[in-house]
C-alpha cells in the first residue's frame, strides 16, 4: 500500500489545504492528515476540534484519515510506516523553508518529501490570513469550507 502524510497545524483547514489533501488522495492509496500538537503556539481551535473539522470536511474521500502527532514528523512517519510527506508550495519563500526541512527530514530518517504546487486559486491563502480577515469582519467564504466559515464566525465574533 502506498502511504503518504499531509502534515500541518490546520488552524483552521483552508481550501488550499483541502486541495492538496484531495490531490494527494488521487495519487496514493492512503493519505494521513497529521495535525501537530504544538503546546508552544497558541491556536484558535484545539487539536481535537481541528481533527473533528478535518474529519468532517474530508468525509467524502475514503482513503483519507486524520491523526494528531507531537514531536518530530519523521518519528510519526516511522511509527506509522509512512515513507513520504506531501507539502504544498505556494510561493518561492515556501520552497526555501520547506527545502531545508525536507533535507533534514530525509537525513534523519530517509523519509522523502514531495512538493505539490498549489492551485493558483489558493496561492495567497493561509490559515493566519483567514483568521485575520474573519477577526475584522471580512468575508472568508470561498477560502475555507462552509463548516469552517461558520465556526470562525461563531468563535471570533462571539
Ligand atoms: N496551498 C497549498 N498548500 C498549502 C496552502 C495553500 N494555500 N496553505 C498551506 N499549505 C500546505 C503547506 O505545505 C504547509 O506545509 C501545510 O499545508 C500545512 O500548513 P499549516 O500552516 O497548517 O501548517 P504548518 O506550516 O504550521 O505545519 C508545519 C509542520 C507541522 C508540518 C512542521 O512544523 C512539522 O513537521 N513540525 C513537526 C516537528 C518537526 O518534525 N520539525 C522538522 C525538523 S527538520
Amino acid at each position: 500500500m502506498r502511504r503518504v502524510v499531509c502534515p500541518g497545524s490546520f488552524d483552521p483547514v483552508t481550501n488550499g489545504h483541502l486541495d492538496i489533501i484531495g490531490r494527494s488522495a488521487r495519487l496514493y492509496d492512503e493519505v494521513t492528515v497529521a495535525v501537530l500538537i504544538n503546546v508552544e503556539k497558541s491556536s484558535l481551535f484545539t487539536v481535537d476540534e481541528r481533527i473533528d473539522i478535518l474529519q468532517a470536511v474530508t468525509k467524502d474521500i475514503p482513503n483519507v484519515k486524520v491523526r494528531k502527532f507531537h514531536g518530530l514528523l519523521v518519528d510519526f512517519c516511522r511509527q506509522n510506516e509512512i515513507p513520504a510527506i506531501v507539502k504544498g508550495i505556494r510561493v518561492v519563500s515556501d520552497f526555501d523553508y520547506e527545502l531545508q526541512m525536507a533535507q533534514l527530514n530525509y537525513r534523519m530518517s530517509g523519509v522523502e518529501t514531495l512538493f505539490m504546487p498549489t492551485n493558483p486559486e489558493y496561492s495567497f491563502l493561509s490559515s493566519s490570513r483567514v483568521k485575520e480577515i474573519a477577526r475584522y469582519g471580512g468575508d472568508v467564504s470561498g477560502l475555507v469550507p462552509d463548516l469552517v466559515h461558520k465556526l470562525l464566525i461563531e468563535r471570533l465574533r462571539g
